[in-house]
C-alpha cells in the first residue's frame, strides 16, 4: 500500500513538523480538537454497542490529524464538505457534538428531525456544507458554494474532502475541472488512507500518488503527512493563501492510514495480519502529536491528562443531554414529503415552541 511503504521503517519514533507558525495556545486548542475527535469517536463506538444509536458508525481512528490540522487554518466564513472521517472538521469549525449526539440518537430537535444520521446535515453559517451519500456529488456544490461567493463578492475559500476511493468518480473530475477552469478556490483533500471499503489503495488508482493528479487539472498539487496536524495544518494555511489571492483550486494529498473498517460492522478480514497493529504503534497521529508537545514542553503529561479528563466529562454531559431529549412522533416523517404549508404549523406548534 503506497501510503505505507513510505514510512516502512521509521528510523526514529515520529513527531511533527517543526516548521510552524503555531502559537503555543494554538498547539493547546488543537490538540484540545484531536483528542475531542478521537474520545468522541470512542464514545461513539461504546454507545453502538450498547445499541443506543440509529444507522451505522463511521470513525476517523488513525486518520484525525487530517481533517482537524486542515480545518484549523480556515477562517469563519470558509466553508467545507467533509465526508465520513471529517468530524474533527466539523467541531473545528464550530459543531457541538451534543448536535451529532442528536442526529446519532435520532432525536426529534436533532437538524435533520431523525431523517438522517451522523452529520449529515448542513449549518451554513458555519459554513458547514452537509454531507451526502453520493461520494463525489459535493465537489460541484462546493464550485456552486464559491460561484456564489465571487458574484456576491465574498472572501471566502472552500475545501472538499474526499477518500481517494470517491476520488474516481466521474463527478469528482467534473468538479475538480471545473473550478480549475473557472480559478475558484476549492480546495480539494484527498485523504488517502489505503482502503475503500475494502479496496486497497493500488487497485483503486494506477496513479503513484494522487497528488500527481493536479497536473491534468492544471492545479496546484501539494502532498502532507496527513498523521503530522502540524504539517497538516500548515499545508491547508498554504493552500487557502494561495486560493484566496485569486490563484485557483489546490489539490491536496493526505498520507494516512483507515485503522478501523468502514464502518463498526466491517471486521477488516481483508486487511493483512499486521498491518493495522504496524500503524497503531508506529504511526498514530496523536500519538506523534503529545510527543511533539512533550518535547517542546507545551504540554506535560500532566496537562493532557487534566485535558483527557475535561473532554471525558465533557462528552459524557453532551451526549447524555441528547439521549434526554424527545423521539420524534409519527408525523414527523411527513416534514419536507408532503406540503410543508400544511404540516409545518402543527410541527412548529409541536416541535418548535416547546
Ligand atoms: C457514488 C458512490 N458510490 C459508492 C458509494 C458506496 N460507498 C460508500 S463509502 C465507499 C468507500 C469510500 O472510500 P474512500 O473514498 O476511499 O473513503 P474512506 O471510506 O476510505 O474514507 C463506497 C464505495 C457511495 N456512497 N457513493
Amino acid at each position: 500500500m503506497k501510503a505505507k511503504s513510505k514510512l516502512v521503517k521509521p528510523k526514529k519514533p515520529l513527531t511533527c513538523t517543526s516548521k510552524t507558525s503555531l502559537s503555543n495556545e494554538q498547539f493547546i486548542e488543537l490538540y484540545r480538537y484531536l483528542k475531542l475527535t478521537r474520545m468522541f469517536d470512542e464514545k461513539t463506538v461504546r454507545l453502538k454497542k450498547q445499541a443506543k444509536l440509529t444507522g451505522g458508525v463511521f470513525t476517523s481512528l488513525g486518520q484525525e490529524a487530517t481533517a482537524v490540522g486542515t480545518a484549523y487554518a480556515l477562517k469563519p466564513q470558509d466553508f467545507f464538505a467533509p465526508l465520513i472521517r471529517d468530524i474533527g472538521a466539523c467541531f473545528v469549525k464550530g459543531i457541538e457534538p451534543r448536535t451529532i449526539f442528536l442526529q446519532y440518537f435520532g432525536r426529534r430537535s436533532a437538524p435533520s428531525r431523525a431523517t438522517d444520521v451522523q452529520f449529515h446535515f448542513a449549518d451554513l453559517d458555519k459554513g458547514f456544507v452537509g454531507p451526502i451519500s453520493h461520494l463525489g456529488d459535493l465537489i460541484p456544490v462546493m464550485t456552486g458554494v464559491l460561484l456564489a461567493a465571487r458574484m456576491k463578492k465574498e472572501d471566502r475559500v472552500a475545501v472538499a474532502y474526499i477518500g481517494e476511493g470517491a476520488s474516481s468518480t466521474g463527478v469528482f473530475h467534473e468538479g475538480v475541472n471545473f473550478a480549475a477552469v473557472k480559478k475558484l478556490p476549492l480546495i480539494t483533500v484527498i485523504e488517502n488512507n489505503g482502503y475503500a471499503y475494502s479496496t486497497p489503495t493500488d487497485e483503486q488508482s494506477a496513479v503513484e500518488s494522487f497528488v500527481d493528479k493536479a497536473v491534468g487539472y492544471g492545479i496546484k498539487g501539494m502532498q502532507t503527512d496527513g498523521n503530522d496536524i502540524v504539517a497538516c495544518y500548515e499545508t491547508m494555511k498554504e493552500a487557502s493563501v494561495y486560493a484566496r489571492a485569486g490563484n485557483g483550486s489546490v489539490l491536496i494529498e493526505a498520507l494516512t492510514y483507515r485503522r478501523k473498517g468502514h464502518a463498526e460492522h466491517d471486521n477488516q478480514a481483508y486487511v493483512p495480519a499486521g498491518e493495522i497493529d504496524w500503524w497503531a504503534k508506529n504511526n498514530d497521529p496523536v500519538v506523534r502529536y503529545e510527543r511533539f508537545l512533550t518535547k517542546n514542553r507545551i504540554l506535560s503529561r500532566k496537562n493532557m491528562l487534566e485535558i483527557e479528563n475535561e473532554l471525558k466529562d465533557f462528552l459524557q454531559a453532551e451526549s447524555e443531554w441528547a439521549e434526554n431529549q424527545p423521539l420524534p412522533e409519527a408525523e414527523d416523517a411527513a416534514m419536507e414529503v408532503f406540503d410543508n404549508n400544511v404540516v409545518k404549523p402543527a410541527f412548529k406548534k409541536k416541535v418548535l415552541e416547546n
